[in-house]
């Protein structure tokens, strides 16, 4: 029925647009998950707690007050998921694996054999589906044991997550050749130490999520470097790591405006991207200037924001061998009038976000769909990084609980002749995945946002998994390689 539908509407769109719109042969797509959002099982065998368990189980900050102990029930249910990633006829699957599934305690003396066999298994049927794994080593599941020691504000953090990488190199690298380090590190830090919007819900704004950061991007560092040294030589492959950003617009063309978005962009997506990906490595001067500056004024006896060695700088920079973006949303940026003195990220930033109340929305308060930002973020980063190869690991849309999802069918239609656009402007987007491949655990959101391809039953015990109007529409884009011009 719902085919039917999809097809009829397909048909009518390029009827009444005419125009379609190829897909290079170079471009690959694919679709994402991750493991505390789909695979529940939290306590199986003997599988360690994560921050998420410990948050879901002791607080009430979970909308609809439900959890990851189930979630889609993909621990036992990956063969579903690798019959529908066929179904969909993708390039590629992009997974995250359980740090504390692997290693119960977080530290790398004890292993767990029913972790490394369930993504042995999972890895086994995507080969033999002729599916490429892309693996994340963290999407925000960090065993709590490591939290309790203090999580990624503890500078120890970066040996114990290079121990983990060193783990999951030998037990899976043998198949698996393609790797992402980390998820969101914006997410991580920002939101899970400077605020309470993830786990571990720190709330400790202008110092934790430089602390963070900084921890989080040397343990990048030394996981790029471990592979790259010893791993690739021998498996071949390739790492990088995935950051979020919105495109900051101006708001208006006055050069106060542009500066602020200009700002925002080097806040958001330059403090993990300029270290990296940058000729001359470390943070962002607007950062370091910014941050040392409001310190000393505030009463610091240094800046809040820590400072890497020249060494570490060096080390740092050029660990990757694509740029990763998750891309969702635009904000409209402009200059404050008044300068704030409160001690946070935001305040140090000191620009207005807003957004533009014709944007159509999702069932997300902050995501609206404004396609053009998508295609100048892109343009951003050629801009500003050289050109690299970029690959698009999480781009999707929201809604509440429709199979008809029309609404997503146009995101991702408007999103991707965006993306053909930024190609045409001469960016270098190698591969596009879609998120996600079915509804899942939407962090403190619960299951009351959903952003699958495939519509996920969560109130029957066996997660009954049945494809969206969306799914056929992905699988329509995947066989023909083209797309309706909007
Ligand atoms: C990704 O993050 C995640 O990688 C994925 O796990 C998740 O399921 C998916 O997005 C959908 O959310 O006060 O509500 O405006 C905004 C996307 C928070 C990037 C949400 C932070 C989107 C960045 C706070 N945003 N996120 S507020």
């Amino acid at each position: 029925m719902v085919f039917i539908k999809t097809i009829t509407l397909l048909c009518l769109l390029i009827a009444v647009k005419g125009e379609l719109r190829r897909f290079p042969d170079t471009l690959s797509f694919g679709v994402a998950t991750a493991s505390y959002q789909i695979e529940g099982a939290w306590n199986a065998t003997d599988k360690g707690e994560n921050i998420w368990d410990r948050l879901t189980h002791t607080t009430d900050m979970i909308k609809d007050r439900s959890n990851g102990d189930v979630a889609c029930d993909s621990y036992n249910q990956h063969k579903r998921d690798v019959e529908m990633l066929k179904q969909l006829g993708v390039d590629y699957y992009r997974f995250s694996i359980s740090w504390s599934r692997i290693l119960p305690d977080g530290f790398s003396n004890r292993l767990s054999q029913d972790g490394i066999a369930y993504y042995d298994s999972l890895i086994n049927d995507l080969l033999v589906a002729n599916i490429t794994p892309f693996a994340t080593l963290y999407h925000w599941d960090l065993p709590q044991r490591l939290q309790d020691l203090g999580g990624w504000s503890n500078p120890m953090m970066a040996d114990y997550f290079l121990d983990f990488a060193e783990v999951v190199f030998e037990a899976f690298g043998d198949r698996v050749q393609n790797w992402l380090t980390f998820n969101e590190p914006w997410v991580v830090c920002l939101q899970g130490y400077g605020g309470v919007g993830k786990a571990p819900a720190l709330n400790m704004s202008g110092i934790a999520e430089y602390l963070c950061a900084h921890n989080l991007i040397k343990a990048h560092a030394m996981a790029y470097h471990l592979y790259d040294d010893v791993y690739r030589p021998l498996q071949g492959g390739r790492i990088g790591w995935t950051l979020n950003s919105n495109w900051h617009e101006p708001a208006n063309q006055y050069p106060a405006d542009i500066e602020a978005a200009e700002r925002a962009m080097q806040f958001h997506l330059g403090w993990f991207g300029h270290p990296v990906f940058s000729t001359e490595g470390d943070y962002p001067q607007v950062m370091k200037e910014r941050i040392a500056k409001r310190s000393l004024e505030q009463g610091y006896p240094r800046s809040r924001l820590p400072e890497f060695t020249t060494e570490e700088i060096a080390y740092i920079r050029g660990t990757y061998d694509f740029f990763g973006l998750n891309h969702y949303t635009t904000t409209l940026v402009r200059m404050p009038t008044t300068i704030s003195k409160e001690l946070s990220y935001y305040d140090d930033l000191g620009t207005e976000g807003f957004e533009d109340p014709a944007w159509p929305g999702s069932a997300s308060v902050w995501l609206k769909v404004v396609p053009w930002g998508f295609r100048n973020l892109l343009n951003w980063i050629k801009e500003n990084y050289y050109n690299p190869e970029i690959i698009v690991f999480e781009n999707g849309f929201s809604d509440r609980d429709n199979k008809d999802d029309v609404d997503r069918i146009s995101y991702y239609n408007q999103y991707l002749n965006a993306l053909l656009d930024a190609l045409e402007d001469g960016c270098n987007v190698t591969a596009y995945t879609a998120w996600s491949l079915m509804d899942n655990f939407e962090w403190l959101q619960g299951y009351t946002e959903r952003f699958g391809l495939y519509y996920v039953d969560f109130n029957d015990p066996r997660r009954t998994r049945t494809p969206k109007a969306s799914a056929f529409y992905y699988k329509s884009i995947l066989e023909s390689r083209t797309i309706e011009r909007d």
